[in-house]
């Protein structure tokens, strides 16, 4: 094969492949040897496996670099509007096997490597994920970044390079220990360092007030101390086109001024050991989901990323424009979730004390530019931080907050005369023993957009949560349901059902999910039904495989595979699925025959290291586990807890589902997304009606779906009532026997009291409905049960599930994003 022919401004080539963009096997094959040696200095015969990863890795990167100059150029040439997208989390997993398939060069790259005697499998799995997230807000954001260059848009993520993403869990007799993630210890393939980018960001310090020369007032941030942001960019190839996004990820350094003054004043120790204040602030991911921690830390993460992005942005800005004035023509920014808030009093900054424009102006530019994405309705997750913290750290930002704030509750005041509560409800500033900034209402305040992520989150976003903001201004309010990357999740994931579904309707599904509904005819072919039963079978059997050399367990692949995987937490409600398979259980020792189908339960999940309720929960069900299995060959159940889940475990687990369990209490889980990949791979869904779930409930049908439990409206009433746990644990036997074992110690004969916590919060309180909606779940498991039995019906099921989970793709999601909140235009690079 031909290599394509050198540029004229390649004038020092000299090479046989200049630009190494050569997709065939023969390239890919030269372009991995010649890494092997000159990047990683070895003979192919002396090369490690992870010098053939790092040097496969190197020659993936090299055939997406000159589509990566290409599409930054294009942008800057047509000067296109660009979405920013602002977030503390990328939840990014493996990048070689997803940029293989984006670019179009798996199969060349396995070719290539069985030339040369190496399994590209292997190499697949040398690469540790990044973990850069907590669970579903991290990952949406990569599913986000895969979409924009997919699509072809103009857009970019920043956020913070961690040294260590989310903890690795290891399970030390039945009880989770974390270890730290030494994600980049043998090096990252992937990232670019960029330190002529680099951003001062300065920390603590004061303001001064003056008037300035043009007569008005100037204020001046000064002292306190500087560190500096130092961009590392990851490329992000679309699916099939020549778009290279850029994931931009800040690290903190310490900054030389600092530095120079300690060491004038002869203290050069100290100068060289303080270097850690500043380096510290990207060291490790706060591994809370869906939990405000409030340290002052996490609070400086979040400024710095923000205030080098917000810079970054501007600077880009200002290389083709003099005044601020089209800024939100060519800038739109949306915030995930409200960790970068302080984006709003940032820009406020930016605009007012360096770039001198008049509040109003700064003001109307900033809220034209920003959107805000809310992701929870828990109380325990709302971000509001104490005012004196604020105060001393970012002094300016306190005082810029005020000015949003007293201009704002102005307009209130105006609107709404003499109703002080409601300018109480609405004020960014908590009122109380601590005044604390609402940073929910500074995002609210400060964006022309805000939405939920999923119908019945925004529905109740608007109703529960920002009740006065959406009677204010009801047209900032929308909705965005969530979405997920049909590139991972489905094509690199489940080769065999990708292959499998291409067959029957071409490949145009990889980019245009809805072309699934295609498959619902096929539902009623036998032979189809039959090719996709066995698929899932296989998939079952690869699992098994892979859990039996991780976990030392032989698992049923004829028994319906039930999975939980998910973070760690209450309102997820894990305790549910266990307490059933704790009552399933007694019933099968009473009489084997009760169990209808054999049951593999698999449960995945991360608890926060300081919530020490949901770390008992991951020791009760490894306690069951141990107690199941050891008769699984009388009743048919099993249960195992896989260690350490995470997105390449995800990756492994969907494709071999039946059954997905989505839980959680009806209104507390915003959206969920692993709902969404279940689907696509042909699990059904047993749930509640929740979040997104009700969605996919619409989609696929009221047949398709095993509901059960209370509505939202109906937790909220039962609360109100004066829920009584107590009294559903006497009411339902199986439910009392069941947690009578629990309790007696069964599951923990070493201190029969170590479950005495999680029952009594069951029975004294019960804040999630575990108990009201206990009969409810057991009768639709039984249920589950009885529909497996009938193969082809459940086929059929599962294959409808599939055909109707178009919308579900991300793709759907972000053009929402781009053409409702970015007015971003689709800009295709050329070849
Ligand atoms: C979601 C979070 C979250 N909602 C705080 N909120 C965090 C909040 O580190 N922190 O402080 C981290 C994460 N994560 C999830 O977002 C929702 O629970 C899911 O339901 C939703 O699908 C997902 C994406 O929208």
């Amino acid at each position: 094969v031909a290599n394509p022919p050198a540029s004229a401004s390649d004038t020092h080539d000299t090479g046989r492949e200049p630009n190494r963009t050569g997709l065939d096997p023969q390239n890919v094959r030269r372009g991995f040897l010649e890494h092997v040696r000159y990047s990683r200095g070895k003979n192919p015969e002396t090369a490690t496996a992870h010098d053939r990863f790092m040097a496969l890795a190197l020659a993936v990167r090299d055939r997406l670099t000159d589509r990566w100059v290409r599409t930054a150029r294009t942008y800057y040439e047509q000067d296109v509007k660009r979405a920013y997208y602002l977030s503390a989390e990328y939840l990014l997993g493996r990048a070689l096997g997803n940029n293989l398939i984006n670019i179009g060069m798996y199969e060349a790259a396995e070719q290539a490597m069985r030339e040369v005697g190496v399994d590209l499998g292997t190499l697949v799995e040398m690469e540790p994920d990044a973990g850069l997230g907590n669970g579903g807000l991290g990952r949406l954001a990569a599913c986000f970044l895969d979409s924009l260059a997919t699509l072809g848009y103009p857009g970019m993520g920043y956020g913070i390079r961690y040294e260590f993403g989310i903890f690795t869990q290891d399970i030390v007799d039945g009880y989770q220990v974390e270890r730290a993630d030494e994600w980049l210890k043998f090096g990252n393939p992937w990232e670019i360092v960029r330190p002529e980018k680099a951003v001062p960001v300065r920390f603590f310090g004061r303001v001064e007030h003056h008037q300035g020369a043009d007569g008005r007032p100037v204020a001046r941030w000064v002292g306190g101390k500087t560190v500096i942001g130092v961009p590392y960019d990851t490329p992000i190839a679309g699916y099939g086109n020549n778009t290279v996004n850029t994931l931009r990820l800040w690290q903190a350094r310490a900054s030389e001024e600092f530095d120079l003054l300690l060491f004038n004043a002869g203290d050069y120790e100290r100068s060289v050991v303080e270097k850690n204040d500043s380096e510290v602030i990207s060291k490790v991911l706060y591994p809370n989901d869906a939990f405000q921690a409030g340290k002052e830390l996490r609070l400086k993460q979040q400024y710095f990323f923000v205030a080098c992005s917000i810079a970054d942005i501007v600077r880009r800005y200002l290389k083709t424009h003099t005044d601020f004035r089209d800024f939100p023509n060519k800038a739109a920014i949306q915030l995930n979730d409200t960790h970068p808030a302080i984006a709003v009093a940032e820009l406020m900054r930016v605009f007012v004390d360096e770039k001198r424009l008049q509040w109003d102006e700064a003001w109307a530019i900033t809220q034209a530019t920003f959107g805000y994405t809310n992701h929870t309705l828990l109380a325990e997750a709302m971000e509001k931080w104490p005012a004196t913290l604020f105060e001393r750290l970012l002094p300016r930002h306190l005082e810029i907050i005020y000015e949003i704030n007293h201009r704002f509750l102005r307009q209130v005041q105006i609107r709404y005369p003499f109703d002080n509560d409601r300018m109480r409800r609405l004020s960014l500033v908590e009122e109380g023993p601590e005044k604390k900034i609402r940073m929910a209402h500074l995002a609210v305040v400060g964006s022309h957009s805000v939405n939920g992520v999923a119908e019945l989150h925004t529905n109740l976003l608007r109703r529960d949560v920002l009740p006065d903001f959406a009677e204010m201004a009801p047209e900032k309010f929308n909705n965005k349901t969530n979405g997920v990357t049909p590139r991972r999740w489905l094509a690199w994931s489940n080769p065999r059902l990708s292959k499998l579904i291409t067959s029957r309707i071409g490949e145009g599904w990889v980019t245009d999910l809805d072309q699934l509904q295609k498959l619902a005819p096929h539902a009623e072919d036998p032979e189809f039904r039959k090719a996709f039963a066995q698929v899932k079978k296989q998939n079952k059997e690869d699992l098994s495989r892979y859990l039996r050399d991780l976990c030392w367990v032989n698992l049923d692949p004829n028994a319906i595979f039930d999975v939980q995987i998910k973070r760690l937490h209450e309102y997820k409600r894990q305790l549910l699925n266990a307490l059933h398979i704790v009552s399933l259980w007694m019933k099968a020792r009473r009489d084997p025959s009760t169990i209808i189908a054999p049951r593999v339960f698999l449960f995945g999940a991360k608890a926060a290291p300081g919530y020490h309720l949901a770390k008992l929960i991951i020791r009760l069900v490894n306690g069951i586990a141990e107690v199941v299995n050891s008769d699984a060959g009388t009743t048919g159940l099993q249960v195992l807890f896989v260690p350490n889940y995470r997105v390449s475990l995800a990756e492994r687990i969907i494709p071999a589902t039946d059954v997905s369990e989505q839980i959680s209490t009806a209104g507390m889980e915003a959206s969920g997304t692993g709902n969404m990949k279940f689907m696509m791979n042909g699990a059904l869904t047993l749930g509640t009606l929740d979040g997104a779930n009700v969605e996919i409930r619409q989609a696929v049908g009221d047949d398709n779906f095993f509901l059960f439990g209370l509505t939202a409206d109906e937790v909220i009433a039962r609360k109100r009532a004066g829920y009584r746990p107590r009294e559903e644990y006497e009411r339902n036997v199986e439910l009392r026997e069941a947690l009578d074992l629990i309790a007696s110690g069964f599951f923990s004969p070493e201190d029969k009291n170590l479950f005495k916590p999680l029952v009594d919060s069951l029975l004294e309180e019960d804040r999630y409905l575990v108990l009201a909606d206990f009969a409810s779940y057991a009768a639709k498991q039984e249920e589950v049960a009885r529909a497996y039995k009938d193969q082809e019906k459940w086929t059929r099921m599962a294959i409808l599930n599939v055909s109707q989970s178009g919308i579900f793709s991300s793709d759907r999601t972000i053009k929402q994003y781009a053409e409702e909140i970015w007015r971003v235009k689709q800009t295709p690079v050329g070849t």
